[in-house]
């Protein structure tokens, strides 16, 4: 087991050029994520057809699969294999859709559109959407248990981890807070307390569970687990700016409904342009988390970017 990280070097650059290799890096990585979820989601001739096509439906939508990527990438940057950790990844992406299934639902953000075609329920009904959300959270847990391999114990506690961030004190009960503040005025303390946990959670869980998985040290563990903080925030801020200023067919989904629910967001609490900086600083500090890594981190360096800059 590596435990002390290659000795400070100077802090990369993200080069001009970065957005083309970004473009491919990420292309390249989807189609792997992509091909494996073929084989880990139920097929279009399963049983029960309803649930097994609503899941599919919202898995194939053309998600930008950044969680599995991610994970992927932190194994690469602690000098792991990136397929060992595939079914893992795919997990990842496969609680991440449930959570937008569910957040899609009347109940919850009552959304018609995501991932430009309509939500879940706005085709297969809400009860067989609740259905599907549930069977693909159920179905990564049942997947990443399945995982083979001799370290045991570090597939143990990245499936604890990952429960850990998905459920009360991560994403669930980020979702919870958020719904219980709408229309209401909260301070900064609950939103980045709404966003950390909603958003940066699974974002961060995702990184620590490819490094821990590649065998990664404490030290190695603990500059991504600062990073994954950093560019979880800095993801959520940016999805606020974009909600106020986003392209409705870039985004695939409506714009402007932060403010017509009422929600604290940062642009709301701060402005848009403190916002803007606040985010571009947190990725800063993020890539400052990386300068100890070589060019294995690279992919995660023009991801941090890629995070504030992105269209959708
Ligand atoms: C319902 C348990 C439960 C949780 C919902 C993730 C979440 C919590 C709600 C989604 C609402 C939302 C738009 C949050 C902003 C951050 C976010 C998760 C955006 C969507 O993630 P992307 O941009 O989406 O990675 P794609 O479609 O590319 O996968």
């Amino acid at each position: 087991m590596k435990c002390a990280l290659p000795p400070l070097q100077r802090r990369k650059k993200v080069r001009s050029n970065d957005s083309e290799a970004l473009k491919k890096y990420l292309e390249a990585r989807k189609k792997i994520v992509d091909e494996a979820l073929e084989r880990y989601v139920p097929g279009v001739d399963a049983y029960p057809p309803s649930l097994c096509n609503a899941a599919r439906y919202s898995i194939f939508a053309g998600g930008k699969r950044l969680r599995p990527i991610l994970c992927m990438a932190a194994a690469e940057a602690v000098g792991g294999d990136s397929d060992a950790v595939l079914p893992v990844a795919c997990a990842l992406e496969m609680i991440h859709t449930y959570s937008l299934i569910h957040d899609d639902l009347p109940a919850m953000d009552d959304d018609e559109y995501r991932r430009g075609r309509l939500t879940n329920h706005k085709v297969f009904g809400e009860g067989i959407a609740i259905l599907a959300g549930d069977a693909l959270l159920t179905e990564a847990f049942c997947l990443m248990a399945a995982v083979g391999g001799s370290d045991g114990e570090g597939l143990l506690t990245v499936i604890q981890e990952i429960a850990r961030a998905a459920g009360f004190f991560g994403m669930v009960g980020g979702q919870a807070v958020d719904l219980e503040s709408e229309g209401k005025e909260i301070d900064f303390e609950t939103l980045r307390y709404i966003h950390t946990h909603k958003t940066a959670a699974l974002l961060q869980v995702s990184l620590r569970a490819g490094a821990i998985l590649a065998g990664a040290g404490p030290q190695e563990l603990a500059r991504l687990t600062e990073y994954g903080a950093k560019i979880g925030l800095a993801f959520q801020i940016a999805d606020d700016i974009l909600d106020v200023e986003g392209d409705v067919e870039v985004l695939g989904k409506e714009t402007g409904c932060d403010g017509e629910r009422k929600k604290a967001t940062y642009p709301a609490l701060m402005g848009l342009e403190p916002s803007r900086a606040q985010a571009r600083e947190l990725v800063d500090q993020a890539l400052t988390d990386l300068s100890p890594f070589d060019e294995r981190a690279d992919p995660l360096r023009m991801i941090a970017r890629f995070i504030v800059d992105r269209t959708s």
